[in-house]
This record gives structure tokens, C-alpha cells and sequence, in this order.
């Protein structure tokens, strides 16, 4: 592990909402893995983000543990990156709440996160909701991060970062780094199995709608066997005008690191059915080893444990650092300054 000030920053994280997917293989984790070595790198259990939908404390508890071996499952290596649980280092929810007084309420409004997922939650439409991405803002802006590794749907709250740290160092002097995005060109937003043009998703009712993860061969073969696509009759990939087979194409893509224009060459006249096969087994050979070593894993809940512990300690000294500068730089009178 190395912390020299040299290597850039990254942060991510992915809330621990339930079973991971396909998707934040896809959007997230196969790109942290592609940058672990690079980069002084940040992997959050973003508890803190999961509450803003009403959780079961017992699923919420086992999702954490599950996410942090998945991170690991995919390929992290808590050798060279900072693994830990978001609750566990104070400094996010105190920075957010300063930075709550930076950020316009109209500002807010306009979070497209925020407007979907209300209409999904419209029995707990909650302030926590309406503020995650601040919270979100908190996150990045505590590591001095140079790069964010998010999928398509999270472009808006990095915006609204950004705009907060110049904000903070314009009021005051330099304090923030002002990170970038990292948005895959492939994958940053795989979508649902059922529905095309809707985003896949953990939380979906429909579990034919997304890959899980921890899905075994056969439920991975059926769903994809089942998925929606569309009345043509060739393989091609055109998100727009063809969102369902394009999806597959991404998958197979994934799976296999075939340049999609290769495999729209190769399958081009190929069947629907003789495709969906070829997707399915390309996923089931890409899926089968996470999962095994997912299993491993989680199976040593003491070893996870003292490694989230480490990661904590970790994290929680560089968050520290820059939650302690926000409170000079604001005003706080402090005994140790
Ligand atoms: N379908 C997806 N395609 C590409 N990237 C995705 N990500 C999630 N789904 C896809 C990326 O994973 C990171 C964190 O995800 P998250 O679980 O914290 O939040 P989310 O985007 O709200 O994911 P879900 O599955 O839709 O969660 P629920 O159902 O709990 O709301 C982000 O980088 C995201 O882009």
C-alpha cells in the first residue's frame, strides 16, 4: 500500500442496496480494476447512500459485507486500494452538511437521480434523498480526488461536485481538488433485461430484468434467453434505434473484450436465439469465477472484517485532514488550531 502524495486519486463507490449486477461491473468495478495500480484508489460501501431508500437493518448489515467481497471478488486488491464502509468514517456526513451550505435548493431540484427516484419512492420521498448528492459531493471532495469512475447516470452529481469544490475554493483559497469523471465508452450504462430503456438495475422487482452477480449458470442462461428485444432480424448495434440487441452486443462485449464492431461483424446474420446463446455462455464463462471466488470470500467474515477495520483507519486519516482544513477555513474555533 502506498499513500505518496504523487499517485492521483481515485473514489467510488456502490451502495449497499442489494445484490451487485452485471451493471456495475460494467460502470464501475471492471474500470477500478483497470486503475487500482495507477492511482492512490478509494472503494466505498456507501451505507450512508443506501438509507435514503428504506432498508431492512438485517439485509442492509449482509449487503455491506457482500459488496465489500464483491469489490474484492471482482478483482480489487486491498494491496493497493483503500476498501472500506462509508459509516465507518464519520468526516462524509460532516463534511456534507457543510457543503449543504453551499448548494442552492433550485440546484438540487434539478438532479435527475432525485426526480426518478422519488416517483419510485413516492410513500418516502425523504430531505436525505433530495441531498444525496451532496453527500455524494462529500465523498469525492474528502480524498482530494483527481478521477471518479461512475457510469453514465452519476455525469449530473459529478457536475454538482465540481461545482461545489470551485465554489468552496473561490469563497475561501484552494482546498478542494476538482475531480474529473471516468465514463467508460462501453457499459457506462447497461439496461435492463426486461425493458431496454431502463437502466439495470439492483432494485428492480423484476428479477428477469438483471443479471445478479451471485445468479448461478442456469438463471444467468434463462434470463438472457428471455430478454426483450426488438422486431429486427439482424444483430447490430445502434442504442437508439435498436436498445435491446444493443444491450446484448455490450454484454458480449464485456464478457469477452471483442471489439463490438467485430462481433456485429461475426454475428451480423446470426439468429436472435443463436446469439442470445453465444451472450449467454460468453456470461456464464465471465460471471462463473466472481462468483466462486465471491463465495470463498464471503465464507471468511472475520478476514473481511479486519480488513474493512484497516480500511477505515486508513481512509478516515486523509478524510480527517480535509474535513479539519474545512473547519479552519470556515470559521470553526478549534483547541488544537
Ligand atoms: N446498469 C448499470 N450500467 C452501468 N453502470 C451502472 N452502475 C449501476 N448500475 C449500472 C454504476 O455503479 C455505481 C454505483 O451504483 P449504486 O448501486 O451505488 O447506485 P445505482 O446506480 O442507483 O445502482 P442501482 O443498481 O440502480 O441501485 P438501486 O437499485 O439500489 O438504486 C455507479 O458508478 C453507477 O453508475
Amino acid at each position: 500500500m502506498s499513500n505518496t502524495a504523487k499517485r492521483p486519486v481515485i473514489f467510488s463507490g456502490i451502495q449497499p442496496s442489494g445484490d451487485l449486477t452485471l451493471g456495475h461491473i460494467a460502470g464501475a468495478l471492471r474500470n477500478w480494476v483497470a486503475l487500482q495500480h495507477d492511482y492512490d484508489c478509494y472503494f466505498c460501501v456507501v451505507d450512508l447512500h443506501a438509507i435514503t431508500v428504506r432498508q431492512q437493518p438485517a439485509k442492509l448489515r449482509r449487503w455491506t459485507l457482500d459488496c465489500a467481497a464483491m469489490y474484492l471478488a471482482a478483482g480489487i486488491e486491498p494491496t493497493s486500494a483503500t476498501i472500506f464502509v462509508q459509516s465507518h468514517v464519520p468526516a462524509h456526513a460532516e463534511l456534507a452538511w457543510v457543503l449543504s451550505t453551499f448548494t442552492g435548493f433550485g440546484e438540487a431540484s434539478r438532479m435527475t437521480q432525485f426526480k426518478e427516484k422519488s416517483e419510485q419512492h413516492a410513500q418516502n420521498v425523504n430531505v436525505g434523498l433530495f441531498a444525496y448528492p451532496i453527500l455524494m459531493a462529500a465523498d469525492i471532495l474528502l480524498y482530494q480526488t483527481d478521477l471518479v469512475p461512475v457510469g453514465e447516470d452519476q455525469k449530473q452529481h459529478l457536475e454538482l461536485t465540481r461545482d461545489l469544490a470551485q465554489r468552496f475554493n473561490n469563497a475561501y483559497s484552494p482546498t478542494f481538488t476538482v475531480p474529473e469523471p471516468y465514463i467508460p465508452r462501453y457499459g457506462a450504462r447497461l439496461m435492463s433485461l426486461q425493458d431496454p430503456r431502463k437502466k439495470m438495475s439492483k432494485s428492480d422487482p423484476n428479477h428477469n430484468a438483471t443479471i445478479f452477480l451471485v445468479d448461478d449458470n442456469d438463471a444467468i442462461r434463462r434470463k438472457i434467453q428471455r430478454a426483450v428485444t426488438d422486431s429486427g432480424t439482424t444483430i447490430e448495434y445502434d442504442p437508439e434505434r435498436r436498445p435491446g440487441i444493443s444491450n446484448l452486443v455490450e454484454m458480449y462485449h464485456l464478457a469477452t473484450d471483442e471489439p463490438i464492431e467485430a462481433i456485429v461483424e461475426r454475428f451480423r446474420d446470426a439468429s436472435y436465439a443463436a446469439f442470445k446463446a453465444a451472450v449467454a455462455d460468453a456470461l456464464v464463462a465471465y460471471i462463473e469465477p466472481v462468483r466462486t471466488r465471491f463465495l470463498e470470500i464471503r465464507a471468511d467474515e472475520g478476514h473481511l472484517a479486519s480488513l474493512l477495520v484497516a480500511g477505515a483507519e486508513r481512509a478516515a486519516r486523509v478524510a480527517e485532514r480535509t474535513l479539519r482544513k474545512v473547519y479552519r477555513k470556515v470559521g470553526f474555533w478549534s483547541p488544537k488550531d
